[in-house]
């Protein structure tokens, strides 16, 4: 049985990633950070109780700004693959918090690198690492991006992912380490951060259909991404690791659209009008923003045989209808006298 170590598995991609290591049998570790309240809902439905006979997915508490949690769990779970998710993933919370995004997101890449080469060359192993870089890293570059476009990147959350990705380059090269770098564009599902945009329109498209809320307030609204779904995306993170040779590979459907496009799907599968509704608030803007992004998958497709199966409309769709029935389950609770949680209308 292979063992796989998920840094970030409390996320969007650590969750779908889970779903999907467990169904090809893997035993599956992961990394969880210490929280006040619970932190799990994305990976509760797959969590089994440990003193049952059968269970493949354990949980550690580490953090990437802690080495020794790192060090301690990689160690004792001797992974054969890592997939190194964990970030602070937020680009416009990252012009906030510049320096903690830059700890977590590059010093704790290296951290992680740090750790590996350390007990492979202490054991012998050859542990497989997966790095989850991002498109943002291209930024002000036009595009089609692919692996060969030049990186410029317009936040301190891309300027700490492009430091995550040449460390790992750097440790492929000085040590040997298989580290493979993705570079994916956006990706959503109903599992997203609700402060993420598409995830922000959806439960605010559930909310305004069931009478639970007036408006939705929005920055950019001609910002283009290209926008996949998760579920899709994490196949292609597995199919690196499958491959003897390490390697970087961008993955993208090679379609963008607008935020108001999206805009245009949310509300219309409601039948509503999204000018009804939106509203500008400058807070929501990003003092350096990333107008165009829009990926050549090529090599992947072609080297891999990865597809993206989820196109932005269903998407998008798929994302209405959660929220919607997620937003009907509120209404429930507030007709008898419920509060309502306002947290996502306070987003960034
Ligand atoms: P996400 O939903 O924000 O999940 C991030 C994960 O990292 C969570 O499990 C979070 O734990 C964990 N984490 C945050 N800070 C940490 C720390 N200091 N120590 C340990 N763990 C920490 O992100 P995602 O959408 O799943 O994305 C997964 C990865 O892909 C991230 O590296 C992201 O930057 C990158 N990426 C995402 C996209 C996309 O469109 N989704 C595109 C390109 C690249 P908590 O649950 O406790 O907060
Ligand atoms: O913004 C605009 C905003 O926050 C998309 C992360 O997963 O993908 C994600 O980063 C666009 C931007 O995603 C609001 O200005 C307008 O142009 O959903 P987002 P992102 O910044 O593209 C990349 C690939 C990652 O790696 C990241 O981890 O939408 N926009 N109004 C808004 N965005 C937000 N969040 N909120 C708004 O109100």
């Amino acid at each position: 049985m292979k063992r796989a170590l998920v840094t970030g598995i409390t996320g969007q991609d650590g969750s779908y990633l889970t779903e999907f290591l467990l169904a090809k049998g893997y035993a599956v570790h992961g990394i969880i950070r210490r929280a006040s309240s619970f932190n799990t809902d994305r990976i509760d439905h797959l969590y089994e109780d440990r003193h049952k006979e059968h269970v493949n997915l354990f949980l550690h508490y580490g953090e990437l700004g802690d080495a020794t949690s790192l060090r301690r769990v990689i160690e004792t779970t001797e992974p054969d693959e890592i997939y190194h998710l964990g970030a602070q993933s937020h680009v416009r919370v990252s012009f906030d918090q510049p320096l903690y995004t830059a700890d977590v997101d590059a010093s704790g890449t290296l951290r992680l690198l740090e750790a590996v080469r350390d007990i492979d060359g202490r054991t012998g192993r050859r542990t497989k690492v997966y790095n989850a870089g991002s498109s943002e890293m291209f930024g002000a570059s036009a595009p089609p991006q692919s692996e060969k476009t030049l990186f410029y990147p317009r936040s301190p959350y891309a300027v700490s992912k492009v430091a995550a990705h040449w460390f790992a380059v750097n440790y492929r090269e000085a040590y040997g380490i298989p580290v493979s770098n993705g570079i994916l564009f956006n990706h959503e599902s109903p599992r997203r951060g609700e402060t993420f945009v598409s995830r922000k329109i959806t439960r605010a498209v559930g909310r305004i259909y069931l009478g639970l809320q007036e408006s939705l307030y929005l920055g950019n609204l001609d910002a283009r991404r290209d926008w996949g779904f998760a579920g899709d995306y994490v196949e292609a993170m597995w199919l690196m690791l499958q491959q003897d040779d390490a390697d970087d590979f961008v993955v993208a459907t090679g379609e963008s659209y607008t935020v108001r496009e999206m805009l245009d799907v949310a509300f219309g599968h409601v039948e509503l009008d999204w000018r009804d509704y939106v509203r500008f608030d400058p807070r929501y803007v990003r003092p350096t923003e990333v107008d165009h992004l829009c990926g050549d998958a090529s090599k992947i497709r072609r080297t891999l045989g990865w597809e993206p199966r989820v196109g932005f409309e269903p998407l998008v769709r798929m994302m209405v209808d959660h929220d919607v029935e997620l937003a009907r389950g509120e209404r429930m609770l507030t007709d008898h006298g419920h509060a309502l949680a306002q947290r996502g209308l306070a987003s960034p």
